[in-house]
């Protein structure tokens, strides 16, 4: 039985490192610890950058740590994998947990590659899960495509606001506001909070944030994902002061009525299901793309230079590549 599985929070920092360099055998260490990760509560923030997401994730460790709970913290980092700067930054935010073998804190870089972060992602939040984790808080900035993917994948999505950043709601990628089941109006202690609150009354009452389909690389008709409308749920817009640590019991308590009622309506299945078919999407699209790309770029280089000599056209190029679709069948 892999040692992660009982706990041991060095197993899983390798288990960890495994799925991000994709070693030999990963999908089969994968295989046997998902059948293990279905009681932890995959809890996304998500929201514009620094709004506080990290500050607010590092209060909720605590408050979970306080019950006793075991807590995972999987933290995209949307800076260059080089400068590691972000991941630095998280580290200073949650350093009063880095010493707690019951707190496990993972900063992801973005990739770049479609898709590759979501697979990467959901994998990591897989083996946090069957470290016996109660609770696994994905924090992601919502501008990117594979991220709001990642955060409507979640059991339960806080999107995180802050005050007197612009027009901040204007400013949210389309879909993250849609995917909120919490609102989270942070740095109430500014100017401006009241005004955030009031906007997303308005947008709600309005039914302006009707739950959307989820997209999937940007191409939801295509993939067919698709969001249900949550009956019976209205996402509370809360208030807080992450630094302070105000607001966070509250938060807390709606992530916990959340999560009952996703329980009792069904929706907690309805979301898994969808959690599953993003893995399975992402995986099959990554193994199709390496097919697909396999020695493209020779091939490419031979009709660059025809296209350059004039002997052809980037249109019947595309024509003369298709042979590389899989066939559509009659
Ligand atoms: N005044 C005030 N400042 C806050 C509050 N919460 C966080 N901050 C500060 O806002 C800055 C950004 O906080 P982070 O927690 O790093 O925000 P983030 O959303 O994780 O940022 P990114 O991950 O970089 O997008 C830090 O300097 C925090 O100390 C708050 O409630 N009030
Ligand atoms: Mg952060």
């Amino acid at each position: 039985m892999p040692r992660v599985l009982q706990g041991e929070i060095r197993a899983l920092a390798r288990v960890c490192r495994f799925i991000d360099d994709q070693r030999a055998g990963y999908r089969d260490l994968l295989g046997q610890l998902f059948p293990h990760a279905g009681a932890a509560w995959v809890v996304g923030i998500t929201g514009s950058p620094g709004a506080g997401k990290s500050t607010l994730t590092d209060a909720l460790v605590a408050n979970f740590r306080a019950r006793g709970w075991r807590v995972g913290v999987v933290a995209i980092d949307p800076t260059s994998p080089f400068t590691g700067g972000a991941f630095l930054g998280d580290r200073i935010r949650l350093q009063r947990h880095f010493e707690d073998p019951q707190v496990f804190i993972r900063s992801l870089a973005t990739r770049g590659a479609l898709g590759g972060l979501s697979r990467t992602t959901q994998d990591t939040v897989v083996a946090v899960a069957a470290w016996q984790a109660d609770v696994v808080l994905v924090e992601t900035v919502g501008v990117g495509q594979d991220e709001v993917d990642v955060a409507q994948a979640s059991d339960t999505t806080c999107v995180v606001l802050a005050p007197g950043m612009g027009d901040d709601i204007q400013a949210t990628k389309a879909g993250i506001l849609e995917a909120a089941d919490i609102f989270v109006v942070n740095k109430a202690d500014r100017d401006g909070a009241d005004a955030t609150v009031r906007d997303l009354e308005t947008m709600l009452a309005l039914g302006a944030l009707r739950p959307v389909p989820v997209s999937f690389g940007g191409h939801a008709a295509l993939v067919g994902l698709s969001r249900e409308a949550e009956a019976g749920w209205v996402p509370p817009i809360l208030r807080s002061v992450a630094t302070h640590g105000a607001g966070i019991v509250e938060l807390a308590a709606a992530i916990a009525r959340h999560r009952e009622h996703a329980a009792q309506s069904g929706e907690e299945r309805a979301r898994r299901r969808r959690r599953h078919e993003l893995m399975l999407r992402t995986m099959l699209y990554e193994r199709w793309l390496a097919v697909f790309s396999r020695g493209l770029d020779g091939e490419l280089a031979r009709v660059l230079d025809r296209i350059g000599a004039g002997e052809l056209d980037p249109y019947s190029a595309l024509e003369e590549l298709s042979h590389r679709f899989p066939p559509l069948g009659t």
